[in-house]
């Protein structure tokens, strides 16, 4: 067991302990919601558990989140933005660096609480779903002219579709590890069906049609703080996957989580499909951001992206069910594959809209 009381008190936080408790709903990260009191103010703090058999360089990880975050900072400052809400603000340990490194070889990273913000699992009004469309629209456009040769890439091949299809599902399939095949024989099919929509983006990328961005490359709702107050998109947050990649990842992965009528666990698959006014309401709100830098190939495919990068997290959460799931963090036994079928069930629900989302699309 990690002691947090070893990790907090190694952290350069202002003022004594008040309390700390688990906080959000991400995936990937253990995440913690830490107070202190400063001369009777109470200073708020995320603590992160870093999840190590995700990413295998923390020190390079780090490094890419410092450049990006100094870079916004400036660029926000420039434009006469609050530096200390609208970007993440670390806090280093008392030794000086970037994470923490308890004695069970646990790594921790702090950051500031960004001040009267709130984050959502799930949409409430398309107004809400615009701005997080607005925030990672900007995000891209400030990070156009980033050196992205001075980023690591911390997960190599992350929404490379044909690598997710050959190089993980597929062998998946071949070892079967603890036998879960045949308890998802239609999930397997609908995967196998679809195989030719694994190469479009990679096939795009080598005849030089898609250009490679900065992007953010893990654009779920809960990855926007909100002003509590307004309901504003203030700050793009969990920057572990800034990579080069491709603006239609961003957009599609956003519509996926987003623009579901239901939850992505969601398991009364009659409550899932695609919410077509709020995927009209986040093309308006990325497209006011992006959309000028974005070439005729990138604007054809925004569509489309919508439904493959809800396959390829379909097919994501389906392999880590049939490897017995030790990726994603799962809150029950089939868990993994609740979300996988759920995703399929999206899927098959954009296949038979993609005209009407194609025809929003041409329409802005
Ligand atoms: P994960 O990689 O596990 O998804 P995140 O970095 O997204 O981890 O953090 C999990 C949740 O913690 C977020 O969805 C958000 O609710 C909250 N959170 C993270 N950082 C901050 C912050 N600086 N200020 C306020 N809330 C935050
Ligand atoms: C993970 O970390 P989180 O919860 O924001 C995952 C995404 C998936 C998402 C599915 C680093 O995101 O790729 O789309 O779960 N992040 C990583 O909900 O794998
Ligand atoms: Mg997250």
């Amino acid at each position: 067991m990690d002691d947090i009381f070893e990790v907090l008190s190694n952290f350069n936080f202002s003022g004594s302990y008040e309390s700390h408790i688990p906080y959000g709903s991400g995936h990937i990260n253990s995440t913690f919601l830490v107070t202190y009191k400063d001369n009777g103010a109470e200073k708020k703090y995320i603590v992160q558990k870093i999840n190590k058999n995700v990413f295998s360089d923390v020190g390079k990880l780090m490094n890419n989140i410092f450049g990006v975050t100094s870079y916004l900072k400036e660029k926000i400052k420039a434009s006469g933005g609050d530096e200390n809400r609208e970007t993440l603000n670390f806090i280093k340990t008392l030794d000086g660096k970037k994470y923490y490194t308890d004695r069970n070889g646990g790594l921790y990273r702090a950051y500031t609480f960004v001040s009267d913000s709130v984050s959502y699992n799930g949409v409430e009004s398309a107004e809400l779903f615009k701005q997080s469309g607005i925030a990672f629209g900007k995000f891209q456009r400030l990070l156009a002219d980033f050196p992205a040769d001075s980023l690591y890439e911390t997960l190599p091949e992350f929404h490379n579709t044909k690598y997710r299809y050959e190089t993980e599902f597929i062998p998946a399939l071949e070892k079967n590890i603890v036998g879960r095949n045949d308890s998802c024989l239609e999930q397997i099919k609908f995967v196998k069906d679809r195989a030719d929509y694994c190469s479009r983006f990679t096939d795009l990328v080598k005849a030089g049609k898609l250009p490679l961005r900065v992007t953010h490359n893990d654009t779920k709702l809960n990855n926007v703080l909100f002003d509590k107050n307004t309901n504003k998109a203030i700050c793009v947050i969990d920057l572990d996957t800034v990579m080069p990649g491709l603006a239609l990842y961003d957009f599609g992965d956003s519509i996926r989580f987003g623009a579901n009528t239901a939850a992505e666990d969601e398991a009364d698959l009659s409550k899932v499909g695609i919410n077509l006014e709020y995927f009209r309401a986040y093309a308006e709100g990325f497209l006011s951001q992006a959309g000028e830098s974005l070439n005729a190939a990138e604007k054809e495919n925004l569509a489309f992206s919508a439904l493959l990068m809800t396959f390829e997290c379909g097919m994501r959460f389906l392999t880590d069910y049939i490897n017995d799931d030790t990726y994603f963090k799962i809150a029950y036994p089939r868990h993994n594959l609740v979300r996988a079928k759920n995703q399929f069930a999206l899927v098959a629900d954009m296949e038979k809209h993609m005209d009407e989302m194609e025809n929003i699309i041409k329409s802005l």
